[in-house]
């Protein structure tokens, strides 16, 4: 990220309903604790949640209809990557949906999400410092270089293009957490024997996206 925002910020959190296996997608009960709370006292930042379906047609329109309704300083968006151990902040999607089904049956393969957008975009938030704040509170947290080819690339894509497109300067990006506790315990009892997923306390990963969204709030030099 490279410009600076308004110490006062309206920030658009996003999260996912449930898909494929999952029977549960952590990220709407971080968005569900986290929707209208105010990080930072009264010149911090507000939060608004947005869930979205796991759906190619439909998953960035309603992002869309929420960011043209909150009109945000800046866009964080959610998903779940189950397996990965740790908080994944997303350096980059690209224009390529190809993937399993969505939620709607809809398995595109190595279709462009939009023939005249970038081949891809970066991430214009401090994806750098977040892994650092988490780190510095214990948190395991890493830079992932592919957000993968499916919702969240699609959504993370399709925002950070619509951004672009419109030349507003309102940061956004994209971070994966891992699973919650519940829903490891939910796969290990409804899939064949295997090693249980990484997981996490739902309470943990709801802290570590409030000290996420606490760095979003910091005033960049
Ligand atoms: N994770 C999926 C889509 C929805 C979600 O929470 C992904 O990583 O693409």
């Amino acid at each position: 990220m490279t410009g600076r925002y308004r110490i006062t910020s309206k920030l658009l959190l996003s999260g996912f309903e449930p898909f494929l296996g999952n029977g549960i997608n952590p990220t709407e009960a971080i968005v569900s604790a986290l929707d209208g709370d105010q990080i930072g006292g009264v010149d911090g930042i507000t939060i608004t949640g947005a869930i979205l379906p796991v759906d190619f047609q439909h998953g960035f329109e309603r992002l869309l209809e929420a960011y043209q309704c909150v009109q945000p300083d800046i866009v964080l968006m959610l998903g779940l990557a189950a397996g990965r151990p740790g908080i994944s902040a997303e350096r980059i999607a690209v224009n390529c949906d190809d993937s399993a089904p969505d939620n709607a049956g809809c398995a595109p393969h190595g279709s462009p999400i939009d023939p005249t957008g970038a081949d891809g975009y970066f991430s214009t938030l401090p994806i750098e410092r977040m892994v650092q704040a988490l780190k510095d509170h214990g948190y395991p947290a890493f830079i992932s270089n592919s957000a993968g080819t499916y919702l969240c690339n699609h959504v993370m894509y399709a925002m950070l293009n619509h951004i672009r497109k419109t030349r507003v300067q309102v940061p956004a990006g994209f971070v994966h957490v891992p699973a919650s506790h519940e829903l490891a315990v939910s796969a290990a009892s409804s899939s064949s024997p295997g090693a249980p997923l990484p997981s996490w306390a739902q309470s943990d990963l709801n802290a570590a996206i409030k000290i996420v969204i606490g760095v979003l709030g910091e005033k960049l030099a």
